[in-house]
């Protein structure tokens, strides 16, 4: 079973194009969209090369919440029958004895980083039978293990908060954790933010947003991180 996790793509077609270029090639038995897929530049073109993916299973993320007013101006783009898939998208699903889930083991909203402490994971694994669990939605890619559970976090497609710019996520080769890092034009895709984008100047910031080290991202205790505020960031 080869699995690959495409998390946090956040409409960004250039370099989900990149990662599928990859993906395609490896001819994955599934690819898990992992949630907050189309808010950003291109949230049209994005769920329907997501959706023309016969392998493709999809995830609910907090973005991804049509009723949620954040995300009102990505909603109103898109067409009826893509705002009617979206609305299909499960809290969670496990393939191959994999759990996937957007934010934490048990929450689609929950963040998790390499800094969240080991009995925080355990309260959220609390039940959870089975022992591979991937993540993401704090956009930086770890592999933890905790007692005798492994959580994954894919990283970010669309908007990688990590030391160097690309496009990441992961590859779950019959029990093998591989985490992937795709080149792709991070200016084009930063160009391509339509000029009435809301927060467009935090957007380009944040495509992606650069770590000084892959160990220091935000804030200790127990979320971890609230905000983007909460990093050190270099400029790109
Ligand atoms: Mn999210």
């Amino acid at each position: 079973m080869r699995v690959a996790a495409l998390y946090d793509v956040e409409g960004n077609i250039p370099a989900l194009e990149a990662v599928l270029a990859e993906v395609e090639s490896l001819q994955p038995d599934a690819i898990v969209f992992g949630g907050d897929l189309f808010c950003g530049a291109q949230p049209v073109e994005v769920i329907d090369r997501a959706r023309s993916l016969p392998a493709a299973h999809f995830l609910l993320g907090n973005a991804d919440r049509l009723d949620e007013p954040n995300v009102a101006y990505h909603v109103a783009l898109l067409r009826e029958d893509q705002r009617d898939f979206v609305a299909t998208f499960p809290e969670k699903l496990v393939i191959g004895n994999v759990l996937y889930r957007h934010g934490s083991p048990r929450s689609v909203d929950e963040l998790v980083t390499v800094l969240t402490p080991d009995e925080v994971l355990r309260e959220m694994l609390e039940g959870i039978g089975q022992k591979t669990v991937v993540i993401g939605h704090t956009h930086m890619q770890f592999d933890r293990q905790v007692d005798d559970y492994r959580i994954v976090n894919a990283g970010s497609v669309g908007a990688a908060w990590e030391t160097e710019p690309g496009a990441y996520w992961a590859l779950l080769d019959n029990g093998e954790v591989k985490l992937r890092r795709t080149d792709y034009d991070v200016e084009a895709a930063i160009r391509s933010l339509p000029a009435d984008h809301p927060n467009r100047e935090v957007r380009a910031r944040t495509i992606p947003l650069r770590l000084r080290s892959a160990s220091s991202p935000p804030l200790g205790g127990r979320a971890a991180i609230r905000s983007i505020t909460d990093f050190e960031v270099r400029e790109h």
